[in-house]
């Protein structure tokens, strides 16, 4: 496959003043599409051409001599679902009824949630994400943290939430502020309605997406 960087599903400014066009001219336009650059070049003679991004990312990961290809990958998909899972006027508790009640039973509720999440955030020691992710096995939703571009699919679990807390993701709005972009994005960034609907397709392992 070739990596294609999406454009933004809104405009630069569309997220003023919890992130900046700055931020996102940055982040989408250098960052990510140097991601989908690495990875088409790194790509090449692995035998990986042909695959899905999901088979990439769980075949690389598992194979020391292409962590490198991983690391490109992984922040290729990341980023794609990561400009979908925020919105302008988004965060905040309105959300579908039935993840709203998922949530409350896996994760005590919304302030379960945020508070779990921006803990998780602000507790990854250097660069990585912070997730909302299904338990493939058991259904169960969980808040867990990644370092660099590892994602919930290479342990086994459905990314349906996720916030990236590289220093660029932020550093340009918060300065070092990590703990107050989390409160941000959770707040006011937040696209409940893309979580929904990844949360309705379910386990990416029983989809189709990838192996079990
Ligand atoms: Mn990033």
């Amino acid at each position: 496959m070739t990596f294609t960087v999406p454009d933004l599903p809104y405009a630069y400014d569309a997220l003023d003043p919890y992130m900046s066009s700055e931020t996102l001219e940055f982040h989408h336009d250098k960052h990510h599409q140097a991601y989908a650059d690495k990875g088409n070049d790194m790509i090449k003679g692995t035998g990986l051409e042909e695959a899905s991004i999901e088979e990439i990312m769980v075949s690389s990961f598992k194979t020391p001599e292409q962590h490198g290809l991983f690391n490109q990958v992984g922040q290729f998909y990341n980023h794609v679902h990561f400009w979908n899972w925020m919105k302008p006027n988004g965060g905040g508790t309105k959300m579908d009824g039935k993840l709203e009640a998922k949530i409350k039973e896996d994760l005590g509720g919304y302030d379960g949630f945020k508070e779990q999440f921006c803990a998780q955030g602000a507790a990854q020691f250097g660069s990585g994400w912070v997730w909302l992710a299904m338990d493939d096995a058991t259904g169960k939703l969980e808040v867990i943290n990644s370092p660099n571009g590892e994602n919930p699919i290479v342990y086994g679990r459905t990314p349906l939430l996720g916030c990236d807390v590289w220093e660029h993701a932020y550093y340009i709005d918060y300065r070092n502020a990590r703990p107050k972009y989390l409160d941000a994005f959770v707040d006011n960034l937040i696209n409940w309605d893309y979580v929904a609907e990844l949360f309705e397709k379910g386990p990416l392992s029983k989809n189709g997406k990838i192996a079990a």
